[in-house]
């Protein structure tokens, strides 16, 4: 009869195969990479403590966090504009998940470990394994941590020299409160329409100064430490929802002019909410659709008198927020390796429960070899990314001297520029490795892809970045290359020689070729033809900088008391694959350029 067949049916779906699915139980105790890394960095006291609070967080962010993550993407915020009674509002609704994310952040101290320095110069080591344990399960509550540190890392820098941050003390201990409670986020807006990363000639807004009768008036209730009123509009504003941010906008004199360019760019504060909790003079035009980083915020916003405090030296508004980027930057290529590593953690996973042809995919040698390329990736990011923040440590506790600040400040771009695009990479290859699972969306991995893909955008797009490396290193660009691949200080306390490690390096046979790279690379600099090679360079230029400054640290890696087998054959492999993308450089010429014009612009009219 119908019901025996549906009854039979029925039993047959029950046996129908149903593959066991890819988990993750806890990022920090399943990251050995990681655990041998911090174990010979730290001293064995601060390892220890550090290495008890990343498990116990590992634990939450495998169980709790999996499930907020998974709802933020959920729910995404949306926009509304009015209540009912037809007052405006301009209220950005987000999901119970976003908010918890907000406390938990508050309560482990993902910002707050920074400041506090319990462990001196070792601080930013653990925040930073910190937040990339949190990054990639964070429902993108990444984003918004990201500025609030580099809100904060502003904040005290410019206590050092000026007497500005007196009036700031209050936001800097709500931006690096425990209390969820008390604990602010910030946003960092810099973008407008007519352009990002250009920002000099980007820059609409204006700062009109309210007078000496209200010139820092401490006692206004709303918006205290007031300067200017700010008009004009932001084009992208992540995490709208925060209580403050840092921006920038152009001063006007007694005579309603302001200069152009980047002098004329003065950085402002302001508290985006008064104590009435309505909008300081701001309207949220729009939120933004796009492909990726749904979970956050990102509005259109008009300022139209919005109360703002002048911060730092007018026209020095671009150097003073770039110790915000110093920051936003490093935590991009948290999420960056965070994103690789978990996509990895998972495929590891996949590859041991999937059969594919009669065997587990990880008995595929084909299978693991793919993986392998990409470990070997996410490691030598990895060692990047904790080696910034080593210098960054170092810079905070006042030890660093001035290579390392030279090394840091080249770095910070190269590192965010590299790691950013590698994730793209490695994330779309790594869904691939779960086949047409990875295509789908409630498993949660196309999820990484998207949320990856903007990485290389915000926050300085390669190019920029590529530039700013070259910014960064000149006018000396040689012996830049050399100090900074060389600028970790050996067991002696003096510099390694880039030179010397590779020679010292029992990986002999790959000595040679990493020699002639790097001086090849030297060489290609020094004797650019004409200045315009320097900028049209820039991109391959960083890119083999930052393929020899991986190889030194996978070589470091290699050549220490716990190195494992693992380890030797990390940095054989990052020899033997080619450190250069040099090794038949182009000449960069104007000829050269008509050509790649030429081919882009083959059959475009305007
Ligand atoms: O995208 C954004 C937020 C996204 C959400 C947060 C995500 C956080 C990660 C989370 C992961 C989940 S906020 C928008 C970000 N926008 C950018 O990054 C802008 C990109 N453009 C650049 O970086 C450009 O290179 C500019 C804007 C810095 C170039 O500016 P200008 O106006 O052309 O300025 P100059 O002439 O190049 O530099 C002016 C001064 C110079 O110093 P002086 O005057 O002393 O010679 C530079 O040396 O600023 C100095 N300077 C720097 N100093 C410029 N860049 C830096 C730097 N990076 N560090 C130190
Ligand atoms: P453009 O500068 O127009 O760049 C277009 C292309 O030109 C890029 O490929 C770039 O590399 C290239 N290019 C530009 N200049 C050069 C050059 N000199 N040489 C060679 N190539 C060049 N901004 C904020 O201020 N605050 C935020 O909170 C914020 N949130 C964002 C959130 C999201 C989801 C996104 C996507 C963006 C956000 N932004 C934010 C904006 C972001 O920082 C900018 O989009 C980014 O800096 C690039 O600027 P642009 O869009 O004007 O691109």
């Amino acid at each position: 009869s119908a019901v025996e067949k549906v009854k039979s049916s029925r039993s047959q779906n029950d046996r129908l195969f149903v593959q066991a699915q890819p988990a993750i139980t806890n990022p920090y105790d399943q990251d050995t990479y990681l655990q041998r890394y911090l174990k010979r960095t730290l001293p064995v006291e601060v390892f220890v403590e550090v290495s008890k609070d990343l498990s116990e967080f590992g634990r939450r962010a495998g169980g709790e966090l999996v499930h907020l993550h998974r709802q933020c993407e959920l729910e995404p915020p949306y926009l509304r504009k009015y209540d009912p009674w037809g007052n405006r509002v301009d209220e950005i609704v987000t999901s119970p998940a976003w908010k918890r994310m907000h406390d938990i952040a508050a309560e482990e101290g993902l910002v707050a470990i920074a400041y506090e320095r319990k462990y001196g110069q070792w601080s930013r080591i653990y925040q930073v394994a910190k937040n990339y344990i949190f990054a990639s399960t964070s429902g993108m509550y990444s984003c918004p941590l990201a500025m609030t540190d580099g809100a904060a890392k502003i904040i005290e820098s410019t206590k050092k020299t000026t007497d500005d941050a007196v009036h700031l003390d209050l936001a800097f201990s709500h931006l690096t409160s425990r209390d969820p409670q008390q604990f602010w986020t910030s946003g960092q807006w810099m973008t407008e329409r007519r352009g990002g990363s250009d920002v000099a000639n980007g820059t609409e807004t204006t700062a009109v100064p309210l007078g000496p009768s209200v010139d820092c008036d401490r006692s206004a209730v709303d918006h205290p430490y007031r300067t200017h009123q700010l008009f004009g509009n932001k084009w992208f504003s992540s995490a709208t929802d925060s209580n403050m941010t840092f921006t920038l906008a152009r001063e006007e004199d007694a005579d309603g002019c302001v200069t152009k360019g980047t002098k004329g760019l003065s950085l402002f504060y302001l508290e985006t909410r008064g104590h009435d909790n309505l909008l300081n003079g701001i309207e949220i035009r729009t939120l933004k659709n796009k492909l990726g980083t749904r979970q956050l915020p990102t509005a259109e916003l008009s300022l139209q008198g919005t109360f703002a405090r002048l911060i730092g030296q007018p026209g020095r508004g671009v150097p003073t927020i770039s110790k915000m980027l110093t920051v936003t930057r490093l935590h991009n290529a948290i999420s960056a390796v965070s994103y690789m590593r978990r996509i990895l953690t998972l495929a590891r996973d996949y590859a041991s429960k999937r059969i594919a042809f009669g065997t587990l995919l990880k008995d595929h040698p084909l299978h693991m070899r793919t993986l392998a390329t990409l470990e070997l990736e996410t490691r030598g990011a990895m060692l990047m990314l904790f080696e910034v923040a080593r210098l960054l440590g170092l810079e905070e506790t006042g030890k660093a001297d001035s290579r390392e600040l030279q090394a840091l400040r080249v770095l910070t771009p190269l590192l965010k520029l590299y790691t950013a695009k590698q994730a793209v990479w490695v994330v779309s290859e790594g869904l691939e490795c779960f086949g047409g699972q990875g295509f789908i969306e409630d498993t949660g991995i196309p999820n990484i892809l998207r949320d990856a893909q903007v990485l290389p955008i915000w926050e300085g797009t390669t190019n920029v970045l590529a530039l700013d490396v070259i910014r960064a290193l000149t006018p000396d660009l040689p012996d830049g290359v050399v100090n900074v691949l060389g600028s970790k200080k050996n067991e002696h306390g003096s510099y390694n020689d880039p030179f010397d490690l590779v020679a010292a390096s029992p990986l002999a046979w790959t000595n040679l070729a990493t020699k002639l790279n790097l001086l090849k690379l030297i060489d290609w600099q020094k004797n650019a033809p004409h200045p315009d090679m320097l900028t049209t360079s820039a991109r391959d230029f960083a890119y083999t900088l930052g393929l020899h400054y991986i190889g030194v640290l996978l070589l470091e890696a290699a050549n220490n008391g716990m190195a494992k087998e693992t380890d030797t054959f990390a940095a054989s492999e990052w020899i033997n694959r080619g450190m250069s993308i040099l090794k038949n450089p182009p000449s960069y010429s104007d000829a050269d350029n008509q050509a790649n014009t030429s081919l882009v612009m083959e059959g475009y009219t305007d």
